[in-house]
């Protein structure tokens, strides 16, 4: 049995392939989805539209579109609040809008998730060395590997590739992870990690297919390569451990805050 989740799909000028990632997300996976929110923020081809009109198939589908795009990091941002404001979500799931990362997966993700629980859970390209066969350039696998046998050694994981971005929540970790502090960029998804690994969350991964097609990339490899280092370097100065203590905090505040207003109200 599925818990609830909820997924969001980060979809900048997605509009020809936004459609088929729906179409091929496993049709009973759907009375367990709690909302399904496809993000695409100052496209420039009509993502939203499609978006919108693909509720009449889709019923729990919504379109979040907006004026400025700030980066993908931003996304994911607007997305995961978007999951987490249905309280039933328990699973968050980030799907990508172009089709890279395979829908099929989601179940037995979802459950293996629930069977070890797993707080972030990420789609491993080369756990299964499929990655060469789903069209990822040569330089890509290269610099990836290279990439993640460094964080293995900086987390003290052992993952195999921690810049897939099929990547899944718990409500749990979500709300212990200092989201607002983590970056804009594409590099948002390994310092989620670096955070949870601060915070002594359970963080593991199961392999996946992947599907390179004609879609155009909006990560500058070099670029994100520079931040990676970047968090390795932050990890190691513990700028996670000081992050997740500072959101530690302010969870705790917010909470007497909501106690102290309760206990007004009923006085
Ligand atoms: N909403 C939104 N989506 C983005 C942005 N940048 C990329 N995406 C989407 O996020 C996914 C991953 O981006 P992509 O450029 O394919 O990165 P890559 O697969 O790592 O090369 C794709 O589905 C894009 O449509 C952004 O700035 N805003
Ligand atoms: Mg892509």
């Amino acid at each position: 049995m599925y818990r609830p989740f909820a997924i969001f799909i980060p979809a900048y000028n997605a509009a020809q392939t936004v459609p088929g990632v729906l179409d091929r997300i496993p049709s009973e996976m759907w009375e367990h989805c709690v909302g399904c929110h496809v993000i695409s923020k100052a496209s420039s081809d009509n993502t939203v539209e499609v978006a919108e009109s693909l509720k009449a198939k889709y019923p729990k589908v919504t379109a979040i579109g907006g004026d400025t795009n700030l980066g993908y990091g931003d996304s994911v941002r607007t997305g995961l609040e978007a999951c987490l404001a249905n309280e039933n979500a328990e699973y968050i799931v980030c799907l990508h809008g172009d089709g890279q990362y395979p829908p099929e997966s989601m179940p037995a993700m979802l459950q293996y998730m629930q069977e070890h629980t797993v707080d972030i859970l990420q789609g491993s390209r080369h756990k299964f060395n499929t990655a060469r066969a789903g069209g990822m350039p040569m330089y890509k696998v290269i610099g990836g590997k290279i990439l993640t046998a460094m964080e293995n050694t900086v987390f003290g994981l052992k993952m195999t590739d921690y810049h897939s971005g099929y990547m899944m929540y718990s409500r749990h970790a979500l709300e212990m992870l200092p989201i607002e502090d983590l970056s804009y960029y594409f590099d948002f998804d390994l310092e989620a990690i670096a955070a949870a690994k601060a915070l002594g969350l359970n963080i593991d991964e199961v392999g996946i297919p992947t599907h390179y097609g004609e879609e155009e990339s909006y990560l500058n490899p070099f670029l994100y390569g520079t931040f990676c280092l970047k968090v390795m370097g932050q990890f190691i100065l513990g700028k996670y451990r000081r992050l997740a203590k500072q959101q530690h905090a302010k969870a705790q505040s917010q909470k007497k805050t909501t106690e102290l207003k309760t206990e007004e109200v009923n006085s």
